[in-house]
Parts: structure tokens; sequence; C-alpha cells
């Protein structure tokens, strides 16, 4: 008789995640450990993967899903089952939203309990959940499974249009013990996880016949544009094809601000104006008014304003949501780009002169007006004179991340702060959702390496506050600078009722932010007035330690809404 002594060498559901994950090139966790995902991020951390461990899952879903977004590649954020999972999906969602790539993976409790509801810890049915909320979920129950679950998280979230995905761990897939060799054979390395997909010839020959016809072209240029590195081609497009060009919030910088061929000094001029539009990476929706209406030249809020639109998007479906697309250019936009690009040979027409001066004249005069206004320096300080700042950090500094969200803190720093360089401009999105701020300031430091500037609305800042602990506790070069004017919008508003308490809209007049970070060991200041901020700015530039700035500005200067003030119901029912 014969006995086996040979000890196999074994691996477990733990091991197989963290080796499927850096098979897969990915590095950075962003998360918030508990049952029963704790051990999980020691051992992350111990086989060499950066763990970046939040106060709040929503933070680090934020942060996952705009590391997808800069990178390219999924962001991961991993959370613990039930309440964990649900502070994970607003992120989650938000990231589908936006066309981002994240995945969430959650730990989630034991499926026979929770499928009898017997009463499991953090008992919920989390795959249920998830499912309409994001572009794909999977579930792994057996840990021979874990290489095809994550290659297929990771096939979801990157190819064709990008989004979120939800894998869920339970509890007992990660102690699931199972031959190492075999374990190893498992895995898989994702090829081409984003494929390319080439536009039809006859598709790029009438989108190029349409344009060369225009008297009034427009490009518009979207986050998909930004997303999609396909820079330097889009740049050349611009270029070559001499058509004025308006860049959405988050494709500002893809080529800079401070381009002659920039719109978007001019953007109510434009809309109405052009006569074909070539849409690139950007949906008509509510941020262009889906695409008719008086933005674009329409006798009422709901009429088509006459324009033809080329659009260039990788979901087929996109085209026609709104308004008719004569030219659905369907393809990734780096193969749609140089398609358009070879097609316009060597003999392109620039648009008529009448078009592109009309435009400069336009952008030029109300240029010299923000030039104007942004030389004032009232007092209290307001958010022209404040911006006006770090407008010029920014230009000093064209590397740094900006992130931004608030309302009116939001809208002026769009509209005065220049962008140079792509993918540097991380805001609220498509869903203009507060809270993205600090998740979005930790990855954009993580990702980058660079100096992260976050302006931030005191409501906004609010959401997120609390991982200024985070910042400090990983060092990170963040500058937070809180445009403080007290409240939502404004800080001026009183309970109509005369009762003692305030009004729905206002904070505690006069909080000192700055002492939030100073808690935690970074610095804080309280900057009155636009030579304090800028100081203090140039100083967290310079030393890259964490900084937080409250800048107090006039509590009247914001508007209900900031630019949106229309789409409140009130106002909305006056419109029509
Ligand atoms: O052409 P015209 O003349 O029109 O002028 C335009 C440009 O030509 C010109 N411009 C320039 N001039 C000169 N030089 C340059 N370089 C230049 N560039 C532009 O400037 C104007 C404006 O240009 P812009 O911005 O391009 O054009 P416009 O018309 O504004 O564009 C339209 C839009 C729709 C594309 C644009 O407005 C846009 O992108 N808007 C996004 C709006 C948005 O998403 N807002 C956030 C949501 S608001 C609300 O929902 C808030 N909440 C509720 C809430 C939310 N959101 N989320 C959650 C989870 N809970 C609750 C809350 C609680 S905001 C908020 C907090 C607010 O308070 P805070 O304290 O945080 O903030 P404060 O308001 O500061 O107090
Ligand atoms: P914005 O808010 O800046 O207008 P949107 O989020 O509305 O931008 O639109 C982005 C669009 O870009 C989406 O319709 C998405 O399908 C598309 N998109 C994203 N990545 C790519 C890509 N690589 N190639 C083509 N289209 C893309
Ligand atoms: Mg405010």
């Amino acid at each position: 008789m014969t006995i086996d002594t040979q000890v196999k060498e074994l691996t477990d559901g733990f091991h197989l995640v963290i080796d499927a994950l850096k098979l897969n090139g990915i590095s950075n966790i962003y998360g918030l450990p508990g049952i029963p995902i704790t051990d999980l991020t020691r051992m992350l951390q111990a086989e060499g993967m950066r763990v970046i461990s939040f106060r709040h899952e929503q933070n680090a879903g934020n942060a996952a899903a705009i590391a997808g977004f800069m990178t390219g590649k999924p962001g991961i954020c991993l959370t613990v089952s039930a309440p964990g999972f649900l502070n994970g999906l607003t992120a989650l969602a938000n990231a589908t939203t936006n066309c981002f790539p994240m995945i969430l993976i959650s730990g989630s409790s034991e499926r026979e309990i929770v499928d009898l509801q017997q009463g499991d810890y953090e008992e919920m049915d989390q795959l249920a959940i998830a499912k309409p909320l994001c572009k794909a979920a999977f579930r792994v129950l057996n840990a021979e499974d874990i290489g095809v679950g994550i290659a297929r998280a990771i096939r979801s979230a990157v190819s064709g249009r990008p989004g979120g995905v939800y894998l869920d761990l339970p509890a007992k897939l990660f102690g699931q013990a199972m031959d190492a060799a075999a374990g190893k054979a498992s895995l898989i390395k994702v090829v081409d996880p984003a494929p390319r997909q080439i536009p039809a010839p006859d598709a790029v020959k009438r989108a190029l016949d349409l344009l060369k016809d225009a008297k009034k072209p427009l490009i518009l240029l979207g986050k998909g544009a930004a997303y999609a590195q396909a820079d330097a081609d889009i740049r050349a497009l611009v270029e070559k094809s001499g058509i004025p060009y308006l860049p959405m919030s988050m494709a500002k910088g893809l080529l800079p601000d401070t381009h002659e061929q920039s719109a978007s000094a001019a953007r109510s001029f434009v809309l109405p104006e052009a006569d074909v539009v070539l849409l690139i990476g950007a949906r008509l929706n509510w941020l262009l008014s889906q695409g008719k209406g008086k933005t674009w030249g329409g006798k009422d809020h709901k009429a088509w304003g006459g324009q033809k639109f080329i659009q260039i998007d990788i979901s087929p479906t996109e085209a026609d949501s709104n308004v008719r697309i004569e030219a659905p250019l369907v393809g990734d936009i780096g193969s749609c780009v140089a398609a358009l690009l070879a097609g316009m040979g060597s003999n392109w027409a620039k648009p008529p002169i009448e078009w592109t001066s009309a435009v400069a004249e336009r952008k030029n005069k109300n240029v010299a007006k923000m030039a104007e206004t942004l030389a004032k320096n009232p007092t209290p300080m307001n958010y022209h004179s404040s911006l006006s700042v770090v407008r010029d950090i920014i230009k000093a500094n064209p590397d740094a991340m900006l992130v931004n969200e608030g309302a009116n803190a939001l809208d002026f720093t769009r509209s005065i702060v220049d962008m140079y360089k792509p993918r540097k401009r991380l805001d609220v999105g498509t869903w203009g959702v507060m809270g993205i701020g600090m998740g979005f300031a930790v990855a954009a430091a993580v990702e980058s390496g660079q100096p992260v500037i976050a302006i931030e609305g005191d409501s906004a800042f609010g959401f997120s506050g609390m991982e200024v602990e985070t910042i400090c506790r990983y060092n990170l070069p963040v500058c937070v600078v809180i445009m403080n004017n007290n409240g939502v919008y404004r800080g001026d508003e009183v309970n109509v009722t005369g009762g003692s308490d305030p009004s729905p809209l206002v904070f505690v007049k006069g909080a000192r932010y700055e002492k939030l970070m100073e808690a935690f060991g970074g610095v804080g200041v309280l900057a009155t007035t636009p030579a304090e901020l800028r100081h203090a700015m140039e100083e967290a530039i310079k030393s890259r330690r964490p900084t937080l700035i409250n800048a107090v500005i006039d509590e009247g200067a914001g508007t209900e809404s900031g630019r949106i003030t229309s789409l409140n119901p009130t106002s909305a029912a006056k419109k029509k």
C-alpha cells in the first residue's frame, strides 16, 4: 500500500481575488473595511496593492468611478454587505449615468440564509438591488469561478459604453480553498478589454458630406471625448476643420480653453446660430436642452432649432434619443475621429469667414466683459474676485487637477477658470450630484500624483467633508477651497414665518471649516481677501500639504441653483 505524502499547495478565495485583480493591472483599491472583507483589505495591502480606506463608502465609490474616468481602467470600490453596499450604490449608479467604468465589489451574507430570509447578519439580496442601477451585475459562488467573474466585470465596465458593474462576493467564497496551480490556471488576463469599434465607411462619408456643406458648423466636445484619450487626433480634427468648438464641462482642457477656436465665451450665440453640429462624446440631454428649444433657436421651449446633427458615439442607440440625428457615426471616438481626419484629405475648406468672425466677435466681447468683472475687488469677496485667483493658479499650474461642485461655486468656476490639459476638470457630471468632492479629490491625487485643487460650495463640501481625515492620513496634496457663503445658493435667506428655526437653505454663519483640516494635522486657512486666498493656494501647491482654505464670500452673491434657476418647478412653469 502506498500513501500519497505529497502536500499540495493551496490557495483560497481571498488570494484568487487579489491575484485576478493584479493580473489585470489593477493596483489601487478604494474602500472601507468590515465583515466580511476586513482580511481582504489587509491582504490586498500585504500583496502590494494600494488600499485607500475611506470614512464613508459613497466617497470610496466616487473615488473609484473617477479613477475609471481618468485612466480608462475600471476603478475598484470595495464595501461590506447591506449598509456598506447601499452606501456605495449611489456612486455606482452615478458612474453608470456618467459612463465611467467602475466595479463595486461587495461582500455579502450567506445565500442560503438570505434567500430564505432567515435574518442573517446584514442580510440583503444585493445582486437584485444593484442590477437596475448598473450596466451589469455578477455573483461568484465558487473559488474556481473568481477569474471568470472578475474578467466579466472588467469587460462589462470598459467595453462599449463604459459604466458601473456590481460584483457580489459572498463571505463563504473568501475562505474556500483550492489547489494553487488549478487556481492560478483559472485566472483570466483580459485581452483587449475595450476593443476598438471601427465606423462604417459610408457613415463616415455621410458625416463628412454634411460637414462640408455647412455654412455655420460647430463641434461639441463631451466628456466621452475626454475619456477616449484620443487627444491628439481630436485637436487635429478641430484645427484642420477650422470649426469653432464648445467643450462640455468635463471636456474643458481637451484643447486649451484659450484656443482661438474655442467658442465657450459665445455659447448662447453659437448654439442657436449653428447649422451643422458635430457631437463628439456628448449626449443631447438636459445639459444641452435635449437639442431643441430656445437654447437652439427654436421658437418655443420644445421646438427644433433647425440644426443638423452628426453624432459620434460608441452606443448605437444614442442617436435620435431627442432629435433627429442626420449622420450617426457609431464607433469608438479614436477610430471615428481618425476616419474623419483621413476622409477630409488635404484640401478641406475651412468654414466661411462670416461665421468664424461673427463667433470671434461675440467671444471677444464676452471675454472683455469678463476681464472687467474679474478685475474688480469688492468687499466682501465674491465668486468673481475669488475665482480670478483660482484662474491664475491653474494657469500657472496646468497639470494640477481641478475638482468642482456646488451650484454657483460650480457654474462660476466652469466659466471663469480656464483649463489647459485634458481630463483635469472633474465635476458633478450628468446628474449634477453633490458629494463627489472629496472622493474625486482623493482619487485625483492618487491616480495622477499631481496637486489637486477642489473648489467646493459650502453645502457641497458637507456631503463628503469627513474625508479631510482621509486626505491627511494619506498625506495627499489636496487643497480644498470652500466658497463659504453660509448656505445653499445664498446665505442670507430668512425663515419667512419669523419662527426661530433658520431657513432650510442656510447654515451656521461664519463657520470655521478650516479647523476641520487642522483637527487632523493639515493646514487650515481663513481667507477673506483675494490676496489671502492667493497666498494660501500658492503655499498649498508648493508644500503639497493637505490644506483647507475657508474662502469667505458675500452671502448674497449667489443665485438660486446657479445657472439652472429655470429648472426649478416655479420658474419652469412660468417659462411655459
Ligand atoms: O453665452 P452666455 O452669455 O449665456 O454666457 C455663458 C458663456 O458664454 C460665458 N462664458 C465665458 N465668458 C467669458 N469668458 C469665458 N472664458 C467664458 N466661458 C463661458 O459664461 C456663461 C456661462 O457659460 P456656460 O457655463 O458654458 O453656459 P451655461 O448656459 O451655464 O450652460 C448650461 C449648462 C446647463 C451646460 C451649465 O449651466 C451646466 O453645466 N450646469 C450644471 C449645473 C449643475 O449641475 N448644477 C449642480 C446641481 S444644482 C442643485 O441640484 C444643487 N443641490 C441639490 C442636490 C444635489 N445636486 N445633489 C444632491 C445629492 N442633493 C441635493 C444642492 C444641495 S446645488 C446644491 C448645493 C449648492 O450650494 P453650495 O453651497 O454648494 O454652492 P453655492 O451655490 O455656491 O452656494
Ligand atoms: P457630456 O456630459 O460631457 O455632454 P455625456 O456623458 O453626456 O457627456 O456623453 C458621453 C458620451 O460619450 C456617451 O454617450 C458615451 O456613450 C460616449 N462615449 C464614452 N466613451 C466613448 C468612446 N470611447 N468612444 C465613443 N463614445 C464614447
Ligand atoms: Mg454655498
